[in-house]
């Protein structure tokens, strides 16, 4: 006894020797804690951007063009609510200053719009329907102002403090507010001229701002304006860092090595705030819709990475969705998230720790604590190498890993070591750092009857709420597979843990065909098909034919050793100089060749999409005989690959493709890939 009493001393000595101690650890206020268990929420992007095709606008477009033809707010919330979304956020007003509400502090809203005659209020129908649906209602509203002629000077502040209030007073219960923190400076600010205008550091009045949010809604979690209650992620493409905390030093603490996104990624052990992260990505590549981009929604597979990267990470996802024109969800985009809801059901249908499983430890008091599915009862360690062991009875696959920490008594777990029993002995699983609120680790699927997790170190007694496993089922996506300009062919797999198999020889791949490596020379015409398996589980195969070796090939006028046009990675663009709008290619040989594949450049601020073609070749490079000229219809919208059908086998060494008309009017020509058809 006496022995047991003068260990756990040691133990807490040890423990309050950390950088903080365990008294002092920061904890989260009832409101950030109910926010944390929202664990996914949505934003909606809409405004006169939808309708401007832009992004950021420059405050000065009219309000005129703010028409949707079938807005329906309900239509937006119900697709929230079925893909189990908490809460929604709507950009009540974004950089361009343009309202959603009639807000009686300005005249650029939608009062004078088209839409319902200026007598509608997005953000009226908008808090209608979070209501009839039962979800939580949140508003985005941009410090940043390009439209306000006072915006620079000191009067601003208080606009915005009036147009905080109109929202905070009118709408009901708002459970985020969202100040972004961009000031690109450029607008239009009430004149005629787009200029820019800087603001200093302390310009805004955020200790106004935030008591506005204190005052009028007291359980409303505040982002932006200083970190108040939480911190953005570090990037916008959806990922937390593997080690991950929700505690942060003040903003003049933050080290000097790290990048400042880099650091909000992670979070700080020792500090003292509580700052959680919200992970904020869109589905789309931009915020707001574009139709451009209707081939580019987010993957099943890449939003379910964003998933465990970020609500498996500790983070709370913020995913964005950007109504069409009419003001309503594109079917893509809503069926795409109904997918991801359904596979995130499939991934968490049974959890393998269950009352048929029995539990130990050494430290057994409230054992029970940590299995109970009530997050309010938990299990605490009795030192360090304390484990948690769970026997399923019975041997059992299992791929996911689910672990939840005690917050509300601060974030504690530095170090945790997973294991298995495998013929007998224990085998290690992972070696891994924080928990936090939620942890999911995923990994290739084990067949085992005990796990164990032991937690190697924490800044105070680890307490732990949840442990769960699953077996999901394997997401077995087909491959995509690409080859570059040295002929080096590569597969890449959505599933990280599926093993890869392929042939060359166009028979259909299976778990006795080549397994796949690393990337591999073919440089002929080839046809390479592949697909992924997990288990005896497969997935659909992926398949590409590749023509003629482009080694040889090079763009007349440059010298350049790496062509973006022939590297076969749709991401990267090769651009003419300006005004010249064509490109010759040298095959370096005569080839044959019946068509041509063009892939338009596929950046949001996509440059030079050809709107029609000229093509023509040459024995010499000085010598053209044209060989067809055309219209790419709907490219500007759907700038997929398209395809030239000559009608006929030309051969030659030369070729040259150009266009009259380019998106935009730009001056340019780019490309993001092209190809001959040598059938
Ligand atoms: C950014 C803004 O500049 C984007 O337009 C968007 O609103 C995003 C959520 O935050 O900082």
């Amino acid at each position: 006894m006496k022995l047991r009493l003068i260990l756990l001393m040691a133990l807490l000595v040890n423990w309050q020797a950390g950088a903080i101690a365990q008294n002092k650890l920061p904890k989260p206020t009832e409101q950030q804690m109910e926010w944390q268990k929202f664990e996914t929420i949505a934003f909606i992007h809409f405004s006169i951007n939808t309708f401007t095709d832009m992004e950021w606008g420059y405050g000065n477009e009219s309000p005129e063009l703010f028409n949707p033809s079938d807005l329906d707010c309900r239509q937006w919330v119900k697709i929230c609510k079925d893909a189990g979304m908490e809460g929604v956020i709507l950009t009540a007003k974004h950089h361009d200053g343009f309202c959603l509400w009639p807000s009686a502090y300005t005249e650029y809203s939608v009062k004078n719009s088209p839409w319902k005659n200026g007598q509608g209020d997005v953000v009226r129908e908008f808090a209608d329907a979070c209501q009839e649906y039962g979800l939580k209602m949140g508003l985005y509203l941009s410090p940043w102002d390009c439209n306000h002629p006072d915006y620079g000077k000191p009067g601003y502040n208080e606009y915005f403090k009036n147009q905080l209030t109109e929202l905070l007073t009118n709408y009901g219960d708002i459970f985020e507010i969202w100040f972004d923190g961009a000031n690109g400076g450029r607008g239009y600010y009430g004149t005629d001229s787009l200029h820019n205008r800087s603001i200093s550091k302390d310009y805004y009045d955020w200790q106004g701002f935030i008591g506005l949010v204190r005052e009028l809604q007291p359980n409303c979690i505040v982002h932006g304006g200083g970190l108040p209650d939480i911190r953005w992620v570090g990037n916008e493409e959806g990922h937390a860092a593997k080690t991950h905390w929700s505690t942060l030093r003040p903003n003049d603490q933050f080290s000097k090595d790290k990048s400042f996104p880099a650091q909000l990624n992670e979070g700080h052990e020792d500090g003292l705030r509580w700052l959680p992260s919200e992970t904020d990505v869109s589905v789309r590549p931009g915020w707001y819709y574009h139709a451009a981009e209707d081939h580019q929604v987010k993957s099943l597979p890449s939003l379910m990475d964003i998933y465990y990267e970020s609500v498996g990470r500790n983070s709370l996802l913020l995913l964005n969705l950007s109504p069409d024109k009419r003001g309503l969800i594109h079917p893509i985009d809503s069926l795409r998230l109904l997918q991801w809801k359904r596979q995130l059901d499939l991934d968490f249908k049974e959890d393998l720790v269950n009352s048929k499983c029995q539990f130990s430890s050494n430290n057994k008091k409230k054992l029970k604590k940590a299995f109970d599915n009530n997050y309010d009862s938990y299990w605490q360690a009795a030192g360090e190498e304390s484990y948690l062991e769970i026997d399923f009875r019975k041997s059992l696959t299992l791929n996911r890993l689910l672990l939840q920490e005690y917050i509300p008594e601060g974030q504690r777990v530095k170090a945790f070591r997973v294991d298995y029993l495998e013929d007998g002995s224990w085998k290690e699983l992972a070696r891994e750092t924080t928990i936090g609120y939620k942890r999911i680790l995923r990994f290739l699927p084990i067949t085992t009857q005990k796990l164990r997790i032991t937690f190697e170190e924490s800044l105070a007694p680890a307490m732990i709420t949840k442990v769960s496993a699953y077996n999901a089922p394997i997401l077995l996506a087909e491959p995509t597979i690409r080859r570059d300009q040295q002929g080096m062919v590569s597969i890449h797999s959505p599933e990280k843990f599926g093993e890869v198999f392929y042939t060359t020889d166009g028979s259909t791949p299976s778990r006795q065909s080549e397994p796949y490596t690393e990337p591999f020379l073919n440089d002929g015409k080839v046809t390479v098909k592949a697909i992924v398996y997990s288990g005896d589980n497969h997935g659909e195969v992926g398949e590409q034919m590749f023509g003629l070796s482009k080694k040889q090939w090079t763009v007349v006028g440059t010298d350049a050793a790496k062509l973006p046009l022939f590297d076969g990675k749709p991401y990267t663009s090769w651009v003419s100089a300006n005004n010249v709008k064509e490109v010759v290619v040298d095959f370096g040989e005569a080839i044959a060749f019946s068509g041509l594949t063009y892939l338009p450049d596929q950046a949001r601020w996509s440059r030079g999409i050809a709107l029609n073609y000229q093509i023509s070749i040459s024995e010499d490079g000085e010598n053209w005989t044209e060989l067809a000229s055309g219209d790419f219809s709907n490219i500007r919208n759907n700038p997929i690959t398209q395809t030239i059908d000559l009608g006929k086998k030309v051969t030659s060494r030369f070729l040259k493709f150009a266009t009259t008309a380019a998106a935009d009017g730009q001056r340019v020509l780019g490309i993001a890939e092209l190809d001959v058809i040598s059938k």
